[in-house]
């Protein structure tokens, strides 16, 4: 756990269910007496949303290192920005995406050790203490996605092999980062998901350190 602050993720493929729970465990920890920020990737500032505009909308590079760099830029002045002084502040953050969706997105395409290095030129090594990944086979997430009333980005538009190898990224990542990643059966109703969470956020800081819940 950071000194100050809590540091939490959601992490997943598209459409399962991340800015849904994100909220709803948002509003669960303010009725718990805590003080929330609630924030997401690519965004948060108003430079990483204009880096965001330019990434997922039509005129955003086809190329994995331009997507790397630009999200480490945009993740660069989140980062320095808004989470750093939040968790300085004693806050919870809570971020829809952060490190784990450029390790599982852009991890297909470019060398682990590229992305690992841009990942800590941006970060300067800032993990999330705790992250939840929401696991969704991709036929059901991206009929989940279709059926929302929003404007579909380049990554939802891959095919489907790319979104098999995201998932299983995903969850190689938690397997080898059981302390921090907890992962979470996403297929469940929304209810049974958010239970999920919060008894996986309880078991892990609730009784290690005493009394967050
Ligand atoms: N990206 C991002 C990278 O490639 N590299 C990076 O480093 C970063 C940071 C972001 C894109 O950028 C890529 C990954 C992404 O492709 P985004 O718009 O933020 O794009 O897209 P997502 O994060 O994928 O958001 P989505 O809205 O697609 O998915 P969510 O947030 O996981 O899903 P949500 O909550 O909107 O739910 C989708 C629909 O399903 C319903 C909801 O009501 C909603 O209609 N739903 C359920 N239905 C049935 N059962 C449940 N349990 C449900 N939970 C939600």
């Amino acid at each position: 756990m950071s000194a100050k602050g809590l540091f939490i993720t959601f992490e997943g493929g598209e459409g399962a269910g991340k800015s849904t729970q994100i909220r709803a465990f948002a509003a669960w920890l303010e009725e718990h007496g805590h003080a929330v920020t609630l924030t997401r990737e690519p965004g948060g500032t108003p430079l990483a949303e204009a880096i965001r505009g330019v990434i997922l909308g039509p005129g955003g590079s086809q190329d994995a290192l331009t997507q790397t760099l630009l999200f480490a830029a945009a993740r660069r002045d989140h980062l320095l920005n808004l989470i750093e002084p939040a968790l300085a502040a004693g806050r919870i953050v809570l971020c829809d995406r952060f490190t784990d969706s450029t390790r599982a997105y852009q991890g297909g395409k470019l060398d682990h050790a590229l992305i690992e290095q841009t990942i800590r030129l941006s970060t300067g090594g800032r993990e999330p203490d705790l992250t939840f990944l929401l696991d969704l086979a991709p036929e059901t997430g991206l009929k989940r996605a279709a059926r929302r009333n929003v404007a579909v980005d380049a990554f939802e538009t891959a095919d489907l092999a790319f979104h098999h190898g995201v998932r299983a990224r995903f969850l190689a990542l938690a397997e080898a980062n059981p302390g921090r990643i907890a992962r979470i059966d996403a297929g469940k109703d929304q209810a049974a998901v958010g239970m999920a969470i919060r008894a996986a956020y309880t078991a892990r800081f609730t009784d290690a350190a005493g009394g967050r819940g």
